[in-house]
């Protein structure tokens, strides 16, 4: 039995990196130890998200928290004092047991995960250990990371149609040489960009904001600029996409640019099989709407055999829905977000069953982020080769990227990073 109890818990409003309010949860062990985290907000999301509770009145247009805060300081809060701080299974228990819904909408996913992860944090500072080894001494590999360099979709308000252009150092030795090739890319790319005065800014995941109209402009900017860099495509350094196309399709199907005609499905996929072919892109996310399961299926089966294809608004860190899309074999990879799901339990469940499928796993932030950098932790903790938190600007980005070095420091062997997932090892 342990002796730490939880004796209490508050939540307050803060901001996260749209400027929008969110919920942090303060959890308080023996009256002295505190753990604090805090809720991100994505902006693109699958149909079968935990729901994120907004207070749906006039002030803050909307998106207000105060209904979540007062849940955390009444019904949370009885609930949770007196547990024993290491228990985060009851706990995340009891929390889904409070709410009753299968999605979260009584407490709401972003009131119940920004508790579940201070539960943990609190867990951890309590027995006096860095939130990683707490989770699992063993693990000492820092995750291969995938950095946007070009954003847009709904992170852009939709100037270019394809949400995340990103590279992927697979070829890196160690993750201080993968940060360093890819700062390279993203400054090359943005000194070209501002010499041909196609810079409009940065988008909500620090990526660059062009004025590109064509994908394969943009994709064609993307390969100079690793070269530039003095990296080989493949073997050192590749594209990854995030189609993002629950945002892409309508009515009519598939529609990329305004007023173009829309892409029926076998289009789409024909379409995106060239770009496939043409650039060195090693994966591939969320590339049809997820109602389009048919098509996951045949796209899975012509794509090339190192394609990773991954499921993240198709599958929500919902273990149902990660059976699902493995039962249809439409992807091979699984996109984990702890707010998806809303509890850490319930996201260790999807992580676990992600690997007894033999699916392999990135684990990600989301659009909406902020100071606390607990997926960094987590994605060395759980173990998960891959980790995807946007670019190399906006502290709220860099906030991940920097928890990492500080965690290499302390690895036995300094930055030391997992090895490629097996279908890139032909590269
Ligand atoms: C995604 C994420 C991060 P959002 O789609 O993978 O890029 O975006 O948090 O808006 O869902
Ligand atoms: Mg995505």
């Amino acid at each position: 039995m342990s002796k730490n109890k939880i004796t209490d818990i508050k939540g307050r409003m803060v901001f996260d990196s749209r400027g929008k309010p969110t919920i942090e949860a303060e959890v308080i062990v023996n009256n002295k130890i505190s753990g604090i985290a805090i809720a991100p907000s994505g902006a693109s999301k699958g149909y079968n998200e935990a729901i994120e509770k907004k207070d749906n009145k006039k002030h803050f247009y909307g998106e207000g928290v105060t209904e979540n805060i007062k849940l955390i300081n009444s019904i949370i809060r009885k609930a949770l004092i007196g547990q024993e701080i290491e228990n985060q299974k009851k706990i995340d228990n009891i929390l889904i047991n409070l709410d009753g819904t299968e999605n979260k909408s009584f407490l709401g996913g972003n009131t119940t995960i920004a508790v579940s992860m201070a539960v943990l944090r609190c867990a951890s500072k309590s027995n006096k250990k860095p939130l990683w080894s707490y989770l699992n001494p063993k693990n000492k590999k820092l995750p291969i990371p995938e950095i946007q360099i070009i954003g847009g979709g709904k992170h852009a308000k939709g100037s270019i149609p394809i949400q995340d252009f990103m590279v992927i150092p697979n070829g890196a030795p160690d993750f201080y040489t993968a940060l360093e090739w890819v700062y390279r890319i993203y400054k090359i790319a943005g000194d070209k960009l501002f010499k041909d005065g196609k810079l409009l800014g940065v988008a909500d995941e620090g990526g660059y904001w062009p004025n590109f109209r064509d994908i394969e402009e943009t994709l064609t900017f993307l390969s100079k600029c690793i070269e530039e860099a003095g990296l080989e495509f493949f073997k050192e350094v590749s594209i990854s996409l995030d189609i993002a196309a629950n945002n892409l399709k309508k009515e009519k199907g598939y529609i990329l640019f305004k007023n173009n005609k829309p892409y029926s499905k076998k289009q789409f996929k024909k379409k995106l099989l060239q770009i496939i072919n043409n650039y060195p892109i090693i994966s591939i996310e969320d590339p049809f709407d997820e109602l389009d399961l048919d098509e996951y299926k045949e796209f899975k089966s012509e794509a090339p055999s190192y394609l990773q294809i991954v499921g993240d608004d198709l599958v929500v860190t919902n273990t149902k829905l990660i059976k699902m899309a493995n039962n249809n074999d439409a992807i091979n990879t699984v996109l984990i977000k702890p707010n998806q799901i809303g509890t850490i339990s319930e996201t260790i469940k999807a992580i676990n069953l992600s690997k007894k499928l033999k699916l392999f796993t990135i684990i990600s932030a989301r659009s909406g982020e902020t100071e606390d950098s607990i997926i960094s932790d987590l994605s060395v903790g759980w173990g998960i080769k891959q980790l995807k938190v946007g670019s190399m600007s906006r502290s709220e980005r860099l906030s991940k990227w920097n928890q990492c070095l500080r965690i290499g420091e302390k690895l036995e062997n300094n930055y030391v990073m997992h090895q490629p997932p097996s279908i890139w090892k032909s590269l």
